[in-house]
């Protein structure tokens, strides 16, 4: 399960308690582009593995590093990226030389992850998140103002926007902007409205191919390196999966996957497949990803969204959204066991139940929006009981 460190509200303890074995974490104290020192890993890794008060191992290991940003400059391709690279490698060694092998980034410019609304009533009384389409195209259109943007929203949306705009309160106005702007769990920036723009028109004249071309630039320095160090990357896709912001997004299909992995084409060079992010395209077929995608899936996220008609999504319960968690997981299943077959020392693919419901007890907490405890226990805790039933039904069938 992943851990914000020692600011988080769910504790280790927490997180052992709903069984998880790894932890999934990052320094995030130390600013994108410093380097990681050894001393710093290995500090946060003790935290983690080792008991003080007890003098005992906690049963949890620090397993893989999200994420390892990447600097805005690599991702626009500015001259000082090759410095900001060199930093990233020392990083990736500092991180080797501690055992830590698995490590995940993005490539998404500006935004990392992107919902207007932290607490959706569920029917049963829990909170989602939730991307509302009408709600993103008020704020770019009547709050950022952005220009240009009008011409990318179809007309009906821009209705619906406007009518979304107009019935808003300052108060819900401001929340929708800090949803948007302030920096969900885990993102490194927060932007005001104006220094957004900023950073919006830092992209001015990269199109698709241009930060394509920026991620392949960069895959081609690291990846050799991550080679030889045993550390297996692992790509983030777009979240949601499709232009935001007149931003390209190079990171949302199978297409752009597999042109990705072709451009530095080293098993270290791999994905951190997320059944939410590239779940809420209906074009993306999951678990025929995983079979084709297998051997370079590093690190999974499970997770599940409910498409609606408009573009919005929300996030469901693990099992009961758009994505067909039964077909995933046995893929999965199926992969793991092709590689122990083949002897891989990776056989076992890290996975976290990725988000959850804030439900229960959390509901009267301060929680890290998708990132609540009880949310998640019950996201793994049913992940779990699925992949157990795989594995048996697939030693019988063997
Ligand atoms: C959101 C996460 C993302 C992810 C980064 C990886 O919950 O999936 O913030 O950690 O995009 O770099």
């Amino acid at each position: 399960m992943r851990w914000f460190g020692p600011a988080d509200p769910v504790s280790l303890s927490d997180i052992r308690q709903a069984g998880a074995t790894g932890i999934v974490t990052a320094l995030h104290h130390v600013s994108n582009g410093e380097i990681w020192t050894v001393e710093e890993i290995a500090a946060r890794q003790q935290e983690i593995e080792w008991d003080a008060v007890r003098s005992r191992p906690t049963g949890l290991r620090w397993s893989v590093v999200e994420s390892l940003p990447v600097h805005e400059h690599i991702k626009r391709g500015l001259p000082d990226r090759d410095r900001l690279i060199a930093s990233y490698c020392t990083s990736l060694r500092n991180l080797a030389a501690c055992g830590i092998s698995v490590v995940t980034y993005n490539f998404m410019p500006v935004l990392d992850w992107t919902r207007t609304d932290l607490a959706w009533e569920m029917p049963d009384g829990s909170r989602a998140l939730r991307l509302d389409a009408a709600a993103l195209a008020a704020f770019d259109l009547y709050m950022l103002e952005r220009p240009g943007a009008a011409d990318e929203y179809p007309e009906a949306l821009q209705v619906a926007a406007r009518r979304y705009f107009d019935q808003m309160s300052e108060a819900e106005a401001w929340q929708l902007q800090q949803n948007i702007l302030a920096g969900l769990p885990g993102a490194e920036e927060g932007y005001s409205l104006q220094q957004f723009q900023a950073a919006l028109d830092g992209y001015k004249g990269i199109d698709k191919e241009g930060l394509r071309e920026n991620l392949f630039y960069f895959l081609r320095e690291i990846s050799p390196l991550a080679q030889e160090l045993g550390i297996r990357l692992a790509i983030h896709p777009d979240d949601p999966p499709y232009p935001i912001f007149g931003l390209p997004r190079i990171v949302s299909t199978e297409a752009d996957a597999l042109a990705l992995l072709a451009a530095a084409d080293l098993p270290a060079n791999g994905l951190c497949y997320c059944t939410g992010s590239y779940g809420v395209r209906p074009d993306n077929d999951l678990a025929g990803m995983v079979q084709r995608l297998g051997s370079r899936i590093h690190f999974v996220h499970l997770r599940a969204t409910r498409r609606e008609a408009d573009g919005s999504f929300y996030e469901a319960d693990h099992l009961d959204g758009d994505v067909d968690m039964y077909a995933v997981v046995r893929a999965l299943a199926a992969e793991e066991r092709s590689r122990s077959k083949s002897g891989r020392a990776d056989a076992l693919i890290p996975m976290r139940p990725d988000h959850g419901h804030q439900m229960l007890d959390d509901l009267k907490k301060k929680t890290n929006p998708g990132y609540s405890a009880i949310g998640r226990l019950r996201g793994l805790a049913e992940i779990r009981g699925l992949e157990l039933a795989i594995h048996r039904m697939q030693d019988s069938e063997a």
